[in-house]
């Protein structure tokens, strides 16, 4: 069995609320949710962060960007707006190693984050 939580999320080991899924990216309900919207959209693929990214994980990203646009439009976020939010390494505040953006929204969010 995986050590990372997300690839078991991926494999199925363990369970998650998904909204959505394809070859190469998975969305699922963050567990600790900051707003009435709040999702997680995750390559498959097992990138510990951005940092991580290489060269060639432009479709990837572009892929990811496009599920959160089709999520955004779905959960009626379009028109209010939203925020994506990716958080990285320890001081960014990252706490699963495992590339994921967050998509927040249905309450008016406010800035600067903590
Ligand atoms: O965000 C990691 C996020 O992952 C955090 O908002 C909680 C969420 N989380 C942790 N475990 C789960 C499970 N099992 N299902 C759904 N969501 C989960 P970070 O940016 O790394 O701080």
């Amino acid at each position: 069995m995986t050590e990372c939580l997300f690839c078991g999320i991926v494999e199925g080991s363990i369970p998650s609320e998904k909204v959505y899924e394809d070859e190469h990216v998975i969305a699922f309900k963050d567990i600790h949710a900051q707003a009435p919207v709040h999702i997680l959209v995750i390559p498959k693929k097992h990138i510990p962060s951005v940092q991580q990214i290489g060269e060639g994980e432009g479709m990837l990203l572009g892929r990811i960007f496009s599920v959160i646009n089709r999520l955004a439009k779905e959960h009626g976020l379009s028109e209010r707006g939203y925020r994506i939010v990716n958080n990285c390494g320890e001081e960014g505040g990252q706490t699963v190693h495992h590339i994921h953006f967050h998509l927040l929204g249905g309450r008016a969010l406010t800035w600067p984050p903590g």
